[in-house]
């Protein structure tokens, strides 16, 4: 029986394997920090009470789906960040290049690795690294949910239909997970620490992907994560609940591009919002979208293997959209009209530059633009592709298990609800310009990003 505070419960056996006498692996990969990491901690140990030594690799695939330029220096200078703290702690850091499975199969024989402890997931490109790696080497793989602040597979055992439900199932448990995050102990360290990486190299290894241009309003990071968090908590929270909606304010946490690449716990941020000097009102708001939106987001990619595409929407989106098929479509654009905001609508023009040159949208637009894409293009399949296709390229919080709920909330009523019956839309939930300009000032936002 593990009890509160010990990593293992945070912890599954993804495949049983056989374990070896060596080393314990910590396979980092969606959370690239070493403070307030479940999977490290565990893994720490699983290394202390083998009384043997604990590496830390993260596999870097320079052909990862939809990385950018823009990515790559985000995710790179955070994790040469990452090495540098492991090395203080006389913990070994291998920064792998190539397919991950087979770097992480040839380290493991390597290193004689005796198990192997990852983070969670539920995006398939991982599941199939995990499976991959466990079958080649035919070690134990256990996997820790250091994203949630609920072990996504506790917090429910199936696909929840609107954020109401699972609701109930975290405020239920948070009060027994949402807690503390005991201290990385490592085990003794090695004999000797590998070279440090050659970072210069790696960034060669990805010269070849997307030339969208890094962003420069914030570092990336652990550090600059906790930095930015502190500021939110003690300031902009006080108002998140008056103005998170307004894309002319800046009064959400931007913490999102460092939740996606795990910079920063999502538990560290929920902690630090507990005893704030806000309104309840606020906090309440700000949880509701960093723990039970995002984990909601988790839920639906672990249990909906069709969570990019219209096929994962529910039945009665399915039918109403197919009612609506063929509807006359005022305006058609294609993706190259769309990337270079050139449709005849102001708004969605000024949101998709902010995005383009900011890599974030204000998270409010981002629906108001997903929807126009749906109403823009002849098909729902055409106008899903063209919105992830979009969103992945140009946002910093891209490729997340958010992205893919943001974009089938938006065109196909994933956790929503039917609403009034509309021409293409039919009963989802549309979104005007009209209702943008009731909610916030539109020639502000339009003056803020000129063509
Ligand atoms: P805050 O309002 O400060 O919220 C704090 C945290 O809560 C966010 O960092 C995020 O982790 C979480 N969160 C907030 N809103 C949502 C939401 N609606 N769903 C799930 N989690 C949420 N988010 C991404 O992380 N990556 C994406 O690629 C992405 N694409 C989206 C596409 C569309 C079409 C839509 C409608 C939403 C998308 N979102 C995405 C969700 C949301 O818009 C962003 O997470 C949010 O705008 C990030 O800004 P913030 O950190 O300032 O948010
Ligand atoms: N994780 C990895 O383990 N290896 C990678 O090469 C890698 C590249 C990458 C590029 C862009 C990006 O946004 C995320 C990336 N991740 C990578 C993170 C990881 O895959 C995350 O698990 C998912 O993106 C979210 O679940």
């Amino acid at each position: 029986m593990t009890r509160p505070g010990d990593p293992a419960r945070r912890a599954r056996l993804l495949h049983e394997g056989n374990r070896r006498p060596g080393p314990v692996l910590h396979w980092m990969s969606r959370d690239q920090r070493v403070d307030d990491n479940w999977a490290l901690l565990h893994a720490a140990d699983l290394a202390r009470q083998r009384r043997t030594t604990l590496h830390v690799a993260f596999a870097l695939d320079p052909a990862f789906p939809g990385a950018t330029r823009r990515a790559w220096d985000f995710l790179v200078r955070g994790l040469e960040e990452v090495e540098a703290t492991l090395r203080r702690q006389g913990i070994p850091f291998h920064l792998l290049t190539g397919d991950p499975p087979a770097e992480l199969i040839r380290f493991c024989r390597k290193y004689k690795i005796g198990e192997v402890v990852t983070d969670f997931s539920p995006l398939r490109h991982k599941r199939r690294w995990m499976a991959g790696l466990a079958e080649a080497t035919g070690l134990p793989v256990v996997e820790a949910d250091a994203h949630n602040i609920v072990p996504c597979w506790l917090a429910s055992p199936k696909q929840e239909f609107a954020a109401r439900t699972l609701r109930l199932k975290l405020n239920r448990s948070l009060s027994d997970w949402l807690e503390e995050f005991p201290p990385l102990d490592p085990p003794s360290a090695p004999s000797h620490l590998p070279p440090p990486t050659d970072w210069e190299g790696v960034r060669q290894a990805v010269a070849g992907a997307r030339p969208v241009p890094p962003v420069d309003w914030l570092d990336p990071g652990p550090a600059a994560a906790r930095a930015h968090l502190q500021r939110f908590v003690a300031g902009p929270l006080r108002t998140y609940a008056l103005t998170r909606n307004d894309p002319t304010r800046d009064g959400t946490s931007n913490l999102s591009p460092w939740l996606h690449f795990g910079h920063l716990s999502a538990q560290r941020a929920a902690l630090a919002a507990g005893p704030a000097a806000a309104p309840d009102e606020a906090r309440l708001a700000f949880l509701e979208e960093l723990v039970v939106r995002r984990e909601l987001s988790d839920n639906f990619c672990l249990y909906n293997p069709s969570y990019d595409t219209p096929e994962g929407y529910p039945a009665w989106a399915k039918k109403t959209l197919a009612l609506h098929a063929h509807d006359p479509r005022e305006h058609l654009y294609d993706l190259d009209t769309f990337a270079a905001a050139r449709t005849h609508d102001d708004l969605w023009n000024a949101a998709q530059r902010q995005m383009i040159r900011t890599g974030k949208m204000h998270g409010y637009l981002r629906m108001y633009w997903a929807k126009k894409i749906l109403e823009w293009t002849p098909t729902v399949a055409e106008a899903h592709r063209i919105a992830l296709t979009l969103n992945d390229t140009w946002e910093l919080d891209g490729r997340d298990p958010n992205g893919y709920v943001g974009v089938a909330w938006s065109l196909g009523g994933v956790h929503d609800r039917p609403w009034a019956n509309r021409p293409i839309f039919g009963t989802i939930r549309c979104m005007t310009a009209n209702g943008c300009r009731s909610k916030f000032r539109v020639p502000d936002f339009l003056a803020r990003w000129p063509a």
